[in-house]
């Protein structure tokens, strides 16, 4: 019978589930080397914080050895994580930037 799916002890009801894709934390690492001007330049430019806000991160990294920068979908936190790692790269700088699921 096609209406058999939910009303026999075989089979049990499914939840409607609408499911959100994750959100992924963008992280910044502190190191004894990058400068803290460039750490600041690079909040500012790559995750549109003002001044004092890039600051402020800077120094939580600097001073607890991380800090989350921003809250993102996994194809936009990759795509900061590698700008974050060219630029460094670029100017030879050892700042290490990284992504991890939220829970
Ligand atoms: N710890 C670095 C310094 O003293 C500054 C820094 C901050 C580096 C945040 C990386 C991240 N020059």
């Amino acid at each position: 019978r096609s209406d058999d799916d939910n009303d026999t002890s075989l089979l049990t009801a499914t939840k409607p589930k609408t499911k959100r894709p994750p959100l992924y934390k963008v992280l910044l690492l502190n190191d004894d080397f990058t400068p803290m001007e460039f750490v600041v330049h690079v909040l500012e430019r790559f995750f549109g914080l003002n001044h004092a806000q890039a600051f402020e991160i800077m120094l939580t990294v600097h001073k607890k050895g991380l800090a989350v920068v921003g809250v993102f979908s996994h194809e936009i936190a990759e795509t900061k994580v590698a700008q974050v790692m060219d630029f460094a790269r670029r100017h030879q700088h050892p700042l290490q930037c990284t992504m991890e699921k939220e829970e």
